[in-house]
């Protein structure tokens, strides 16, 4: 099978983390942000992107996963969610204010070339605002982050998963840790930061906490 993701996509992680979990084998072809393979394959610009070894293709994060997971015997997550983590998830939208203008400095292999580069700048430009901008709200983003770090660690049941064992929680939440790992100064909660170090472990997504910003 091949994915087709952006490095540093947060929904490409949900459907690395279910190979990953599973121990799955999986062709990830990074694709440059401007190429417009995904509009050929699937009708739109959009990553994540499965394709089966049928040549059956797939987007949206959710559906790959749950897909993924019912390939092979026992799904390994359960799909219960939390009323709590789930409206924790909906809330952290704004967490791409904080990793957007970031994400350009981290040498991601999807900003290669110069025009794929600029494509993401102008794109997210028109959708979040201007990146300096962007950078200069970093210390209330933060404070709002450190407060909603230490919620989601009330909510943690298990060490290696949110819930008392893996779950779609896992896969809605830690996406977003990851994003956070991009922001110098940043400190997780020491229950929170295992459980970021650990996932990123199982499932072969590195965090960029050693480039953070
Ligand atoms: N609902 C989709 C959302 C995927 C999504 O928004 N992906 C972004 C990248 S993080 C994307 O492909 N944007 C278009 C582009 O950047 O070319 C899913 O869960 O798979």
């Amino acid at each position: 099978m091949k994915l087709y993701i952006y490095e540093g996509c947060p929904f490409c992680v949900r459907a690395r983390m279910i190979f990953g979990l599973k121990n799955l084998p999986v062709e990830l072809v990074i694709l440059q942000q401007d190429d417009d393979l995904p509009v050929k394959l699937v009708g739109k610009k959009t990553v994540p992107i499965l394709e089966t070894d049928h040549g059956q293709v797939m987007p949206e994060s959710l559906d790959i996963v749950s897909y993924v997971d019912g390939l092979s015997g026992q799904p390994l997550l359960t799909d219960q969610v939390r009323p709590a983590v789930q409206a924790w998830a909906d809330k952290m939208g704004y967490v791409f204010q904080l990793y957007i203008p970031r994400s350009v400095e981290l040498n991601l292999p999807e900003h290669q070339s110069p025009s794929a580069k600029r494509y993401y700048i102008e794109s997210k430009t028109e959708r979040f605002g201007d990146f300096a901008g962007l950078m200069a709200q970093t210390p209330e983003l933060v404070a709002q982050v450190d407060q909603d770090l230490a919620e989601l660690e009330g909510l943690m049941l298990g060490q290696g998963s949110l819930n008392q064992g893996l779950s779609l929680e896992d896969i809605l939440v830690f996406p977003t840790l990851r994003s956070l790992t991009a922001v110098k100064g940043l400190s997780f909660p020491a229950k929170l930061q295992a459980y970021v170090e650990d996932m990123s472990k199982r499932t072969g997504v590195a965090l960029f906490s050693g480039q953070a910003i």
